[in-house]
């Protein structure tokens, strides 16, 4: 039992305590904030998106995800809590209401909801969907190597029983295949975030090629800028490139595929630390990541409303 006043945010919660919050959130900023169902994940569970919006119709829109991977569980956290911010800073703070006044921001929070149960009931490191294999004993594909972009590549593994294991075919995972559906049937994005943990990185395509994309001179800039804000705060230190260049080739991957379609500002971020906690992150350092992660989306989001 909470209000939103009194909620935790630097805590790291199970999925019917988000669900529920995004439900408080939602009855406080009516005028602002509305709840979409998605689809259904592979084990049935509802996803939903927190839409930000001061009205018009399919006014050009910022996604942002977190949690595909559903160990990276800072990432969820700083999803909550930007959510968050958002909606108590609109109306205050000039620069953002100057953005919601002409664009949309939509957060998909848990994107891989039953891998996020899954970390909590039975294994804290699990990374994958919970979708069967056939023909395999293992269970679960990456999510992030099961989009439409480069699909079955390098970087992603057709083992079923593989941590990068990419998939029987592009989109075959429900809660890939019900992004896709909204993104497409929008057809307004102008950027597409993914959040995930750690290393602290700010990525752009490509991860299925290393050859550089179009924009990638603006891409990097933007994302220099970006970090330089973050970084600003309290000295975290990131990186910026390409995924390929930066990370390691990954292909089937969401930010190629939203690249593709046509949303040039595709970027993934690889929030806290660098390795001394990794996925385990401490509870104290959400509220220190989302607070810093957070000049760095502010960034991205301004540079796309003025251009
Ligand atoms: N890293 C990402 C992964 O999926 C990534 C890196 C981001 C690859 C965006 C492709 C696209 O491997 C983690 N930590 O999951
Ligand atoms: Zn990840």
């Amino acid at each position: 039992e909470y209000r939103t006043r009194s909620f935790n945010f630097g805590a790291y919660h199970r999925l019917e305590t988000i669900y529920s919050w995004m439900d408080t959130l939602v009855a406080q900023y009516p005028k602002l904030v509305t709840k979409q169902d998605i689809g259904r994940s592979y084990e049935n569970r509802p996803m939903y998106v927190l839409k930000f919006s001061t009205g018009g119709d399919k006014r050009p829109a910022i996604w942002i995800d977190t949690g595909i991977h559903s160990r990276e569980w800072v990432s969820q956290a700083t999803g909550l809590w930007t959510a968050n911010k958002i909606a108590t800073d609109y109306g205050i703070d000039d620069s953002l209401t100057s953005l919601l006044n002409t664009m949309d921001i939509y957060m998909l929070l848990l994107a891989n909801p039953d891998g996020y149960t899954y970390t909590h009931s039975n294994d804290r490191m699990w990374r994958k969907t919970r979708s069967k294999n056939s023909g395999s004993v293992c269970v679960g594909v990456d999510p992030n190597r099961n989009w439409d972009a480069g699909f079955g590549g390098p970087g992603a593994s057709n083992n079923p029983c593989s941590e990068s294991y990419h998939g029987p075919s592009a989109h075959s995972e429900i809660e890939v295949k019900n992004v896709v559906n909204l993104i497409k049937s929008h057809g307004n994005f102008k950027s597409f975030i993914s959040v995930h943990a750690y290393s602290q990185l700010l990525m752009y395509p490509y991860g299925y090629s290393c050859n550089s994309v179009p924009d990638q001179p603006e891409l990097d800039s933007v994302g220099k800028a970006a970090v330089q804000k973050l970084t600003s705060l309290y000295g975290t230190k990131y990186k910026v490139g390409s995924i390929c260049n930066i990370i390691y080739p990954a292909s089937g991957g969401s930010i190629d595929w939203s690249y593709n379609l046509g949303i040039k500002y595709s970027f993934a971020f690889e929030l806290r630390d660098t390795g001394r906690y990794g996925f385990i992150l401490p509870a104290n350092q959400i509220i220190p990541t989302a607070t810093e992660t957070w000049l760095a989306l502010k960034h991205i989001m301004e540079y796309v409303r003025d251009h």
